[in-house]
């Protein structure tokens, strides 16, 4: 069994769609952020840094194992279910660009927005900074995606998963740095469309 620690944040979110897409059959056990569960002597065991998401794989030959950071979850969750990660090499090497830009670029920067937002006094060069650099990434994803199926190429893989809970989350909160983007909305609505994205974004709101 596989336990999955979570908030529907956008890091939770690639966790849980990913969970739900590999077919793998985990409990939920959602984190309180706003009552500050992450940071609870029993949760801080799990992770010393006080983030979700965690995962814990009960059942592997060497025993329970406790996983933290969410992309280091995903390839753990897409190799146990043998998905989502090409093996043919050519592809492989496109697979990782979309990987490291979900993880390193898009998804940090997007984070970053929701924080200088709520200051008392928001920082207007900040702000504009945060935002103009996710309308770079998400202009970069629409020509890539003019090309192209999937984030990676003609076959989901990983990446789309790693990428979509922040570009849904960033629809609904901030529609003005969201819109004009066609061949993502073309994406976003394929995959919002399948039954594992569509169980994964439920966190029983
Ligand atoms: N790189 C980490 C980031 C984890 C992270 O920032 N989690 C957020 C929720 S999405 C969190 O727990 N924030 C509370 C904190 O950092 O204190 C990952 O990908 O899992």
């Amino acid at each position: 069994m596989i336990d999955l620690y979570a908030a529907p944040t956008t890091n939770g979110l690639r966790v849980k769609i990913t969970l739900e897409e590999c077919g793998l059959d985990y409990t939920l056990h959602r984190v309180n952020m706003a009552d500050k569960e992450h940071k609870s002597e029993e949760f801080l065991k799990l992770n010393p840094l006080g983030q979700t998401p965690v995962l814990i794989d009960q059942d592997t030959p060497a025993g329970p194992l406790t996983i933290c950071q969410s992309m280091a979850i995903l390839f753990y969750l897409c190799e146990k279910a043998g998905k989502f990660i090409p093996t043919d090499a050519a592809k492989r090497a496109r697979f990782w660009e979309p990987v490291m830009h979900a993880a390193t670029e898009i998804g940090p920067g997007y984070g970053t927005i929701p924080f200088i937002t709520r200051w008392e006094q928001e920082n207007d060069h900040a702000k504009e900074m945060f935002q103009q650099r996710y309308r770079t990434h998400m202009e970069h994803i629409d020509n890539i995606l003019s090309n192209q199926k999937y984030y990676a190429g003609e076959e989901i893989t990983l990446a789309d998963f790693a990428a979509f809970g922040i570009i849904t989350r960033g629809k609904s909160t901030y529609p003005e740095m969201s819109e004009g983007y066609a061949n993502i909305d073309r994406w976003h609505d394929e995959l919002i469309s399948r039954p594992g994205v569509e169980r994964g974004l439920d966190f029983g709101d």
